[in-house]
């Protein structure tokens, strides 16, 4: 690689994450703060950074990322966003504007044992790493671990499965620690924001069920406002809709989750690209990838934000 690229368009080892995370919070004493959710089930922690640049604000958003190991853009986005909060602070009104008015809660690697495993032994792996008393079969599919429609049509009850449920919702102690902490804090927390990848679309509740939620039409414009400006500013194309209607039916899942305990604006991303690469999206992918994404949450906190 040139030397002109930055640590952030480069994918980081859970080793140099865990150093960056710890960095970050000792550079920016009065403005973030890391937060121990939990461990995982390897006991690695789960740490959390806040960023906090008024201390009345009163709404918050939350990001999470790296729920899926082989999906190395979404870990890869955190880092950016919060990069980009630091940078530009005060310098680009859309990145202001949010933290003024909300605290940003991110998590970089809900799924750290997945995450490095796949940078060890199997690059193609999604699940977490638990063992199982009945199987021997690795791992759950922590974005079927939800108790949202727990483990119906679209989830399986087979260890061996890439979409294996858990034995019982929070199972896993990674999703149990992320849901420990949302209903902690569901009276402030106002957005959600799940970081999967690939196929380029924002998805909403629910996922679920094919029902429709009940703000469904409020949510389908934040998502095509997102999608429109995504559209103009990269040329790029994302899809956009409820999960169950646009991808496929996924009980189970934390955006579902979390809508059902009362955060109204949930969404997942799914970042680049549409299949060319997939998982494997080279670094060279990294920024532009980060920028579209990063357009889709400023346009819609901001919509949170002036409701
Ligand atoms: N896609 C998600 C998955 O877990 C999803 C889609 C979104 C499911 C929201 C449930 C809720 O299958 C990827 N790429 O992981
Ligand atoms: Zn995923």
């Amino acid at each position: 690689p040139r030397s002109t690229t930055s640590f952030y368009e480069q994918y980081h080892s859970l080793e140099d994450i865990y150093y960056w995370i710890n960095r970050t919070a000792q550079d920016n004493p009065n403005t973030i703060q890391t937060i121990l959710l939990g461990s995982s089930f390897e006991k690695r922690p789960l740490y959390a950074l806040k960023i906090s640049l008024n201390s009345e604000n009163k709404k918050a958003l939350w990001i999470d990322c790296g729920i899926h190991a082989r999906e190395w853009i979404s870990p890869a986005f955190c880092l950016w966003f919060v990069q980009y909060s630091l940078a530009f602070y005060k310098q680009n009104q859309d990145i202001t504007d949010i933290l003024d008015n909300m605290d940003v809660y991110i998590l970089p690697v809900m799924n750290p044992d997945g995450y490095l495993y796949t940078w060890t032994t199997n690059r193609m792996w999604r699940k977490s790493r638990s063992i199982h008393p009945s199987s021997y079969c690795v791992g759950v599919d922590l974005n079927r671990n939800f108790d949202a429609n727990w483990c119906t049509e679209g989830a399986s009850n087979d260890p061996c499965s890439e979409i294996y449920c858990g034995a019982f919702p929070e199972s896993e102690p990674e999703s149990e620690a992320v849901a420990n902490f949302l209903r902690s804090k569901k009276d402030t927390i106002e957005l959600y924001l799940s970081i999967h990848a690939y196929s380029q679309m924002l998805l909403f509740p629910y996922s679920c069920t094919l029902d429709e939620a009940q703000n469904h039409n409020e949510l389908l414009e934040m998502a095509q406002d997102a999608s429109r400006n995504i559209r103009r500013y990269y040329r790029n194309t994302y899809k956009y809709g409820a999960g169950a209607q646009t991808i496929y039916l996924a009980p189970g899942g934390s955006d579902d989750w979390a809508y059902n305990l009362g955060i109204k604006y949930s969404f997942t991303f799914e970042l680049q690209d549409r299949g060319r690469y997939g998982f494997l999206l080279p670094p060279s992918h990294i920024s532009q990838a980060c920028n579209e994404a990063l357009l889709a949450v400023k346009t819609i906190a901001r919509r949170v934000i002036d409701k």
